[in-house]
């Protein structure tokens, strides 16, 4: 893979030179320009506006200290960011992930997908993205609260209803976001809609919880009944056992399918019966425990060390929502050696791009996280419409446009691929679909001396 178009290589290669210390951000930022090439050669006024150049830019990038007291008395310090990347076509939206592997360039990487996939979700919504280098395993409830609390005594200064709206995604679910709305609370004393992923009952939406999981499979299905495939009777793996990979397997279950493996950090469980997603939500909703637990409770299931080695089963399609780089070159070729024909990606750029190209070549049906993945935020999305009008609406409504609005998504990545001559291309299909009403709004406000 390449970026073909001169001006876009020439972008590329300074934000390169600038940026050599952020893999994952250039590895983002190189997929999204292959793919925009033949738009940036059919535009030259995006070109002549620095449409391109101004784009891979945040618009700010905050990085702030977290202090805290653990349970021992000793002071704790982490670091804490929010990129706030582009405001286009709606105030920044995106979550906060609180992970020891969180650098810089993760967020960037993350805050600069959210862009496109919050504009392919069609609500208006533009990119952002945080979080901490803070380790949640092993804290007490005490520590995480504290943590939260200290995180957003900096962070309520940047954000609001109208401005930036944070969430949820890897270490934060419903217990640190109510943290971190308290807070939020007590230090501007205003009840609003600065945060997703809120508790029904304090201005949560129904079904924001499964809203990701769901939004893949309802994407996966558009996908494959568009190739006369299906989801019904096959055989699925699906990395993480967080929450998209819980509620994907909730979903992939009901539509008929057999998901036979799930994992976490440390390794995976195989269980040729078929996941008991009961005993999955008990062991890491309710007791937070590790994965292999699972065969500990379930006979006939077996636990492997590793969390790699999951996509060594055989399957006919993998469903990665774990991790970035989750799955790389050699590990897609094996899924495809075994039969697998579709891959779906709950989480954010979980195949490296050599993954992405085998499954390319190999004329898998591959759905790029960007547009597969966006279940959540346009969820978030419909949470904030409801904060805005202070209703609130009810499950089967929400579902409905949450299912309404992957389908469009599949159909303007799939019009889009067609569009530059790269039909079944979905990767290119989301990337250029999400990057146009950006950069027409790019164009429309002008550029500020
Ligand atoms: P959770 O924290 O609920 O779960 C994360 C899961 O992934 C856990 O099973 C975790 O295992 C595993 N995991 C995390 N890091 C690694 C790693 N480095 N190697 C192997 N396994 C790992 O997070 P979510 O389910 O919310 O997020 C999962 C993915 O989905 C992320 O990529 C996220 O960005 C993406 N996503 C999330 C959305 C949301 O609404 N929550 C929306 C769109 C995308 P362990 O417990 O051992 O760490
Ligand atoms: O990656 C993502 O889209 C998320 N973690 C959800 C973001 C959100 O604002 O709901």
């Amino acid at each position: 893979m390449e970026i073909k178009n001169k001006h876009l290589s020439e972008v590329y290669g300074a934000l390169a030179a600038k940026n050599a210390s952020e893999p994952e951000f250039l590895q983002a930022v190189a997929e999204v320009f292959e793919s925009l090439s033949p738009v940036a050669d059919a535009r030259p006024d995006y070109i002549k506006a620095g449409v391109f150049s101004r784009i891979v830019e945040p618009e700010r990038f905050v990085q702030f200290r977290v202090s805290w007291v653990d349970d021992n008395g000793n002071v704790q310090v982490n670091r804490g960011y929010r990129v706030q990347f582009n405001s286009a076509i709606g105030p920044y939206k995106g979550g906060l992930r609180f992970h020891p592997s969180v650098s810089a360039s993760v967020i960037k990487f993350l805050g600069f997908e959210q862009i496109f996939k919050n504009s392919l979700t069609t609500l208006p919504m533009g990119g952002g993205k945080g979080g901490s280098d803070f380790d949640p395993k092993g804290k007490s409830e005490g520590e995480i609260m504290r943590f939260c609390q200290s995180f957003m005594t900096e962070l309520f200064r940047h954000i609001g209803p109208d401005t930036d709206v944070p969430a949820g995604d890897i270490g934060v679910g419903g217990r640190e976001i109510g943290y971190l709305f308290g807070q939020y609370k007590r230090l501007t004393n205003r009840f609003e809609g600065v945060l997703t992923g809120k508790a029904i009952g304090s201005g949560g939406s129904l079904v924001r919880t499964q809203a990701t999981g769901y939004g893949l499979l309802y994407f996966a299905d558009e996908m494959l009944t568009d190739r006369g495939l299906g989801i019904d009777g096959k055989t699925i793996l699906i990395s993480g056992s967080g929450n998209v990979a819980i509620y994907a397997c909730e979903k992939a279950q009901a539509m008929g399918g057999k998901v036979v493996a799930m994992s976490d950090s440390g390794g995976y469980v195989y269980d040729p019966e078929g996941i008991k997603l009961d005993v999955v939500k008990q062991i890491k909703e309710v007791e937070r425990l590790r994965i292999s637990e699972y065969a500990a409770r379930v006979p006939g299931s077996t636990y492997t060390a590793g969390c790699r080695g999951i996509w060594s089963i055989p399957c006919d399609i993998a469903l990665p929502c774990a991790t970035q780089n989750e799955i790389n070159g050699e590990e897609a070729k094996t899924l495809v050696k075994n039969g697998c024909f579709a891959v779906a990606e709950g989480a954010n750029m979980p195949s490296t791009p050599e993954a992405v190209e085998c499954f390319l070549a190999n004329g898998l049906a591959y759905a790029p996280a960007k547009a597969s993945n966006a279940g959540g935020v346009a969820t978030s999305g419909l949470e904030m419409v409801q904060n805005s009008i202070r209703m609130s609406w009810t499950a089967p409504e929400v579902d409905e446009k949450l299912h309404g609005i992957m389908k469009n998504i599949y159909a303007a990545a799939k019009g889009a691929a067609a569009e530059y001559g790269m039909a079944g291309n979905l990767v290119a299909g989301a990337n250029i679909a999400g990057f146009q009403k950006v950069a027409d709004a790019m164009l429309w406000q002008g550029i500020s001396y």
